[in-house]
């Protein structure tokens, strides 16, 4: 009962865009029924129209249709359909929609099975249904539905038209697939390209370069839509080299013409000295004689090495020579061009030439040269040269075959200074010696008559010392203990000196290595002086008999041992840091209370030693607590004990509540009566007293390192080493070396650090000053030359505003140039007592003329 009844093939007018698929029909209850159109043109038709019949499902079949390839087909149906409303007596089983089915059966399948297999794709519905009239008009009421189909994975389907009781005619049915038309685009060839089954999916095809042409940088791409369209094209192709693009095609080059990157657009003329004698070329050859690198550009000329240099002058110097020429007349096209320096040794009696050895030196250096000048040194003396000067450049070496181009230079050398020592060795060293030695030069040029050794201390190189030595090596005498010195050697010949060597510096020993030859260390150095002791023995003042004197910390071989002879050991949870109060020279120094167990808590100040000291630092700190320790004395800073078995290591003294003295007078200027500022005088020079009983020379008296507590009771304070001055800010180096405060220290202590309790005497006139003037700096803003000049000149710092004579007095006798005319520290405490008991004594006060 299958018959083939009608062939539907519509040709399609959108060219390359779709492919219709050929149909045919298998009727079961459809008709198909001959007609014309409005234009009275024969149609066929497949119909149906069973409305008035109940339980309709009528079917129309289609042959297995092939998709060729096609993942999605498209479905244009052409029909016309009865209003139901126009039928008389039929509405209540007319229906106005259809369906359309799809299976993806094999083609083998029974026939029969296949309306239960079949899948609906979707109802039909009509834009515009027809009646009666619209027949009697000849009305055609034509609606066009397209439903597509994907994804499709097998070879064909089927496809039916389902009727449950509508009036259909079905016109036509087109099945078609959309593709992607074979393009050549940008010299690359794409296929023709059937879409992929998604709607919205592109794909990707690689294009074949063609005509001579070759990808740029990556195959070119092009993607095709489901919509049939080429998009997105990615990469292209150009012309392979010895061709150019002419009108969308690729054309060989001409003779004379090349062209070598895909990335150039035409061929070129071959650049200057080059050639293409063929056609097609993708590079030009060299002229003979002619050169080019791979690294030069392909449009660059070909070039040649460079002529010989031009001008070449010499200039001698001693054993130096220093050549010079200009750029040759013919670079050989190129940029590049480089000098090389050939040196030969003439040899005497006409032997000949030799190559120099390698001790020759050449500044810059001897090959490569781009300057066009060469320094030539360390050659030997009174000797004749020859040197070859050539000029190169990048395609030198390729010429290799080419006879190179010289310009030669002869130079005879002359006599020459020995070249520097080079190394300075320090041998033996005492407190006030160092013995040198060194090796001759490498190049003494001659015979050495001497050396000359200049030698300063280190950071004084304002004034130096030269001795001479006829040998490589030498003692030098007259040194400072423990201190750094720079030595320079220097050797002459007949021609004259060299140079200096470079710079050595050794340092001098400390004066306590010399224990055992009866030297005294550093502070006690008041006490090597015999007049010293007959300041202190001789002039009025008695020591008591059992008072201790100063023992210098340096007496003991290890400097800890010292420390916890003077200073008590304290543990750290005694001791509670509450605030800071300033700065030391080794770290911040603190307050808080002390809690020793067993006794009553007191206020200490904590100095403190900030982390990563050095050994040395740590024994430079805890030096003050050996020295402080040994002392007990109310104006005196008490040591209350250490804590160096923990860090941060601290020195733990009493609180001074008001702080140090400058600053605690300038805060309350004018304040005191001359009773309470006497007081405070007398504790300072109290304290001095037993300073000086103890035999401790104190070389920084001044009233920023006097404590003050609440009870205005000044104390001394601030026993740093002699080298703590070089931290004290007031501390300037003197012509001699050391730093010193200058402001307050006695002319011999400057002048050739003559420190004694005399030169202590001086300062402390210089506190009597700072005191009564409340915190005033002493001279002014005069600098410390003028210091130095005015008070040689026996210049005098004026009385203080206010300042009772029989002070100012005193002041002046502090200031004595003779030291021995100065008067005692107890001489002075009794003076000072004597004022107090009898303040009328201070009534006077200085008078104008002084100022
Ligand atoms: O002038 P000042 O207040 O007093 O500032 C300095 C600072 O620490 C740095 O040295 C103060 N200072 C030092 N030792 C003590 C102390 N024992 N009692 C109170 N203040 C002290 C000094």
């Amino acid at each position: 009962v299958f018959y083939t009844l009608y062939i539907l093939v519509i040709l399609y007018c959108e060219q390359g865009l779709s492919t219709n698929i050929l149909v045919f029909f298998f009727l079961f209850q459809w008709e198909e029924i001959g007609e014309v159109d409005e234009n009275y043109a024969p149609i066929h038709t497949y119909q149906v129209c069973r409305v008035m019949e109940q339980n309709q499902n009528n079917w129309l079949h289609t042959n297995w249709i092939l998709t060729e390839g096609a993942q999605r087909v498209f479905i244009e149906l052409k029909f016309t359909l009865r209003d139901c409303n126009s039928l008389p007596g039929g509405v209540g089983t007319c229906k106005e929609t259809f369906n359309i089915d799809g299976t993806g059966m094999t083609e083998e399948e029974d026939r029969a099975m296949k309306e239960s297999r079949y899948i609906k794709i979707d109802t039909i519905a009509a834009d515009e249904s027809f009646t009666e009239l619209d027949l009697g008009d000849r009305v055609m009421k034509l609606n066009t539905e397209v439903r597509d189909l994907g994804p499709l994975t097998r070879k064909g389907f089927y496809l039916a038209f389902q009727d449950l009781g509508a009036c259909i005619a079905l016109v036509s049915v087109r099945v078609f697939y959309k593709r992607c038309p074979f393009l050549v685009k940008s010299l690359a060839e794409f296929p023709d390209t059937i879409p992929g089954s998604e709607a919205s999916q592109l794909v990707e095809v690689v294009g074949r370069c063609v005509n001579n042409s070759l990808p740029l940088y990556e195959p070119p791409r092009m993607h095709c839509s489901t919509e049939g369209e080429w998009l997105v094209p990615i990469g292209k192709c150009v012309c392979q080299p010895g061709f150019e693009e002419i009108n969308g095609s690729c054309q060989v080059c001409k003779v004379g013409f090349y062209r070598s990157l895909l990335e150039s657009l035409a061929c070129s003329k071959c650049p200057p000295h080059s050639v293409a004698r063929q056609m097609g070329a993708t590079a030009c050859s060299c002229e003979d004689g002619y050169f080019k690198l791979d690294s030069d550009p392909s449009n660059m000329a070909c070039t040649r090495p460079p002529s010989a240099p031009r001008n070449a002058i010499s200039n001698v110097n001693e054993t130096s020579v220093f050549l010079e020429w200009s750029i040759p007349m013919d670079t050989g096209g190129r940029k590049d061009v480089r000098y090389n320096v050939i040196c030969r040794q003439v040899l005497p009696d006409g032997r000949g030439l030799e190559e120099c050895g390698p001790n020759v030196r050449f500044l810059p250096r001897r090959t490569g040269l781009s300057n066009t000048s060469v320094m030539v040194a360390d050659l030997q003396s009174h000797t004749n040269y020859s040197f070859l000067l050539e000029a190169v450049n990048g395609v030198s070496d390729l010429a290799k075959g080419h006879a190179k181009q010289y310009v030669s230079l002869n130079v005879t050398t002359n006599q020459a200074a020995p070249s520097p020592v080079s190394v300075v060795r320090k041998g033996h060293t005492g407190k006030s010696s160092i013995a040198l030695s060194w090796a001759e030069p490498d190049r003494p040029n001659g015979i050495i008559l001497e050396y000359e050794i200049k030698y300063f201390e280190k950071e004084q190189d304002s004034s130096y010392t030269i001795i001479k030595s006829k040998d490589t090596e030498m003692v030098v005498e007259g040194l400072k203990p423990s201190s750094a010195y720079i030595f320079q050697v220097r050797a002459r010949t007949s021609a004259g000196y060299g140079a200096f060597s470079r710079r050595f510096e050794f340092q001098t020993s400390p004066y306590c290595e010399y224990t055992k030859e009866k030297e005294r260390c550093g502070y006690s150095k008041a006490k090597q002086d015999p007049e010293e002791e007959k300041m202190h023995f001789h002039n009025g003042h008695i020591k008591f008999p059992g008072v201790r004197t100063y023992i210098d910390p340096l007496t003991y071989e290890d400097p800890n041992q010292a420390v916890h002879e003077f200073a008590q050991e304290i543990d750290v949870s005694y001791i509670s840091i509450e605030r800071i109060i300033g700065a030391g020279e080794f770290g911040e120094v603190c307050s808080g209370p002390l809690r020793l167990p067993g006794k009553r808590e007191i206020q200490v100040a904590i100095k403190t030693l900030k982390a990563g000291y050095t050994e040395q630092q740590r024994r430079d700190f805890l030096w003050e607590a050996s020295i402080m320790g040994q002392f007990n004395h109310p104006n005196i800073i008490r040591l209350e004990g250490v804590v160096t078995k923990s860090k941060p290591v601290m020195i733990i003294t009493e609180y001074m509540e008001n702080g140090s003295l400058d600053t605690f007078l300038k805060k309350n200027d004018g304040q005191f009566t001359v009773i309470q500022l006497v007081g405070m005088l007398r504790g300072i020079a109290s304290g001095m007293r037993y300073l000086s009983d103890m035999g401790y020379v104190h070389r920084d008296l001044a009233a920023r390192n006097i404590l003050v507590n609440s009870n205005l009771v000044c104390k001394v304070s601030d026993f740093g080493l002699s080298r703590v001055l070089e931290d004290d800010p007031e501390a300037a180096y003197t012509t001699r070396g050391g730093k010193i405060p200058i402001r307050w220290t006695a002319p011999e202590a400057i002048a050739y650090r003559k420190f004694t309790s005399a030169s202590d005497v001086w300062s402390y006139g210089i506190v009597m000053w700072e005191v009564m003037s409340y915190g005033e700096r002493p001279y002014w803003e005069m600098s410390n030359q003028d210091v130095i000049k005015a008070v040689e000149e026996s210049y005098r710092l004026p009385g203080p505003m206010d300042c009772p004579e029989a002070l100012y007095h005193l002041m002046m006798d502090c200031w004595q140039r003779e030291r021995s005319n100065r008067p005692k520290f107890d001489e002075i405490v009794c003076l000072l007592d004597k004022f107090i008991r009898n303040p009328s004594s201070l009534k006077k006060l200085v008078n104008s003329s002084h100022r």
